[in-house]
């Protein structure tokens, strides 16, 4: 899953996609380097931010979307909490909702993805962006993260989307300490074993930035490194910005993995 941020303020790539001609040449480019889907937000979730009226998120994001399902071969999801948003971008051609809250920042946006029949990707998060880094506390990260999934799931299926649209996030960097990130990362197939599509989004967050000491334009191996640890674990989907190493990294593990199978 190729990020495509819209925003002025996003934490590694805010500003840079403001046009929607840009926009789109970025996304042809993720395409074209191997994403099976491609991740639209017009709302930082950075540490820290405030959020934006869903005015200016549609502002942002519509004009990017109505070129990419028009220009594009691969899905397009939409990264919001705003079921008036989600709503809008379903009609312009996107079909999968991204919603870091779980379905639970706006009552109607189980309504609003259930009607538009769209996959739904549950993330898990402690608090919301402005209050998420205030000292995390867990019993159990990775029990009490996968038990959280397990609820919005149901949660969302009593709402009306069907199981075999859900997927499910453990939420890397939403409320969890370094210590956390790197416990989920190691139990990422505790999520697989929950039985519905995982995705991980270890993307230059700042977890790999602590362990290797670096700022986010040098985060990229680090990235990488996760992107391995995910799919080993059987991960479906990574959310990455830097599509093309991703996708080369993936090909030459399944290479070797295939020679395994090949040899019997
Ligand atoms: N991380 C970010 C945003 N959306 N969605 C899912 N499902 N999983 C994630 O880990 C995730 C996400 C934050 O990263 P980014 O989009 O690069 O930055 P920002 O929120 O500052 O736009």
């Amino acid at each position: 899953m190729g990020i495509l941020n819209v925003t002025p303020d996003s934490f590694s790539d805010g500003g840079h996609y403001a046009d929607p001609e840009a926009a789109l040449m970025r996304a042809i480019r993720m395409e074209a380097e191997g994403a099976d889907l491609i991740d639209v937000g017009g709302e930082s979730t950075r540490p820290g931010s405030a959020g934006v009226p869903a005015a200016e998120e549609l502002r942002r994001v519509m004009p990017v979307i109505e070129r990419l399902a028009r220009t594009l071969r691969i899905p397009v999801s939409v990264d919001t909490a705003k079921a008036e948003v989600a709503e809008r971008a379903f009609e312009a051609g996107a079909s999968i909702l991204n919603d870091v809250t779980a379905l639970r920042h706006d009552p109607r946006m189980a309504g609003v993805a259930a009607r538009a029949k769209a996959a739904v990707i549950l993330m898990h998060m402690r608090g919301t962006p402005r209050t998420m880094q205030r000292a995390p506390r867990y019993r159990d990260v990775v029990e009490e993260v996968a038990g959280f999934l397990q609820e919005a799931a149901l949660r969302a299926q009593v709402q009306g989307i069907a199981r075999n649209r859900l997927l499910i996030d453990p939420g890397l960097g939403f409320g969890k300490t370094v210590t956390h990130n790197l416990e989920l990362m190691r139990s990422l197939d505790r999520f697989v074993a929950l039985g519905m599509p995982v995705v991980a989004g270890p993307s230059r967050k700042s977890f790999i930035g602590k362990v290797l000491e670096a700022d986010v334009p040098d985060r990229l191996v680090g990235t990488l490194a996760c992107v391995a640890q995910a799919q080993r674990c059987g991960v479906h989907i990574v959310r990455v910005h830097d599509v093309g190493p991703a996708v080369q990294l993936i090909h030459m593990l399944e290479a070797i993995e295939a020679s395994h199978a090949a040899r019997g």
